[in-house]
């Protein structure tokens, strides 16, 4: 057994006590009231965070220098070990108290800020991105790194999921890592909040809550993983996203409406933002 599969041994055995774990009665009126709650414990001691951080460098080392990391998406279906932390008991659990027992994995990517690199997340809803309806997706927000405002936090503005008549315009700013836009007199800034949050931490916000996040001009890396989980009710448009494919979580899938994707075979990585997990070639 080599040390890392030592390590991770370790690690299993530490998890299982946080499995109890679960949200509070104030986190779900919370996350119901305000779009989010932050501050979750997933990974906490110091080898669960070495694994996760590991995790990180070696995947985003993986990818040739001309691929953006920010730029490609559904590292589920081509990684195995991204694969299984989207599926890991403890953040299945955070999420089944949020969408019930019948939910289904859809989207694993990388958020990253390096030191002075200029990215910037414009205030946008996730909702307006996506073919999927009803919008009732939830976005677990895992910190691969301590976050703060100092590094980029994601800042979200509290309440806005109750309001979904945002106007979202095209911006083609380089520095943007999306490019739909919600302009700030849309909304009142006192109620803005950071999500900062340590390492092997999560959040979880509403697919209609409004956020972003400004550039990092720290020295520290802001790297965070975003795992996206749906209830069984909601149906992807095929017509605009044809590569679209679901992972059942927890439960069953009485409604059937979307395709099915294949769980990874081993350790590859993706290409471009939109893949279909059958291009994945394994040796
Ligand atoms: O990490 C960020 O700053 C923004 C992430 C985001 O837009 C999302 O998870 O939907």
């Amino acid at each position: 057994m080599t040390f890392k599969q030592k390590r991770y041994q370790t690690d299993e055995s530490s998890l299982q006590k946080q499995l109890a774990k679960r949200l509070t009665t104030n986190e779900k009126k919370q996350y119901f009231n305000q779009g989010f709650v932050k501050g979750l414990p997933v990974f906490q001691s110091q080898s669960e965070i070495a694994f996760l951080q590991d995790m990180f460098l070696k995947l985003s080392s993986r990818l040739p220098k001309s691929i953006d990391i920010n730029q490609v998406n559904a590292w589920h279906k081509f990684s195995l070990e991204f694969y299984k932390l989207c599926h890991h008991p403890a953040i299945l659990d955070y999420v089944e108290d949020i969408l019930g027992s019948n939910f289904y994995h859809w989207a694993g990517q990388f958020f990253v800020k390096y030191p002075n690199d200029g990215s910037e997340v414009p205030w946008h809803q996730d909702a307006q991105y996506w073919p999927l309806y009803p919008s009732q997706s939830v976005t677990v927000w895992l910190a691969v790194f301590n976050t703060s405002l100092e590094n980029a936090a994601m800042q979200e503005v509290k309440r806005s999921h109750l309001n979904t008549k945002y106007i979202h315009r095209i911006n083609n700013s380089a520095h943007y890592v999306l490019h739909e836009e919600v302009s700030s007199d849309q909304f009142n800034s006192t109620n803005i909040e950071t999500v900062d949050l340590k390492a092997g931490q999560i959040s979880l916000h509403d697919s209609r809550l409004l956020h972003g996040s400004g550039p990092n001009y720290s020295k520290h890396t802001r790297a965070r993983i975003t795992i996206r989980y749906c209830p069984t009710n909601v149906r992807c448009d095929l017509s605009v996203w044809p590569t679209f494919e679901s992972y059942m979580a927890r439960g069953e899938d009485n409604y059937k409406w979307n395709p099915i994707g294949q769980v990874p075979k081993g350790e590859s990585y993706p290409v471009r933002k939109f893949q279909h997990s059958s291009e994945a070639l394994w040796d």
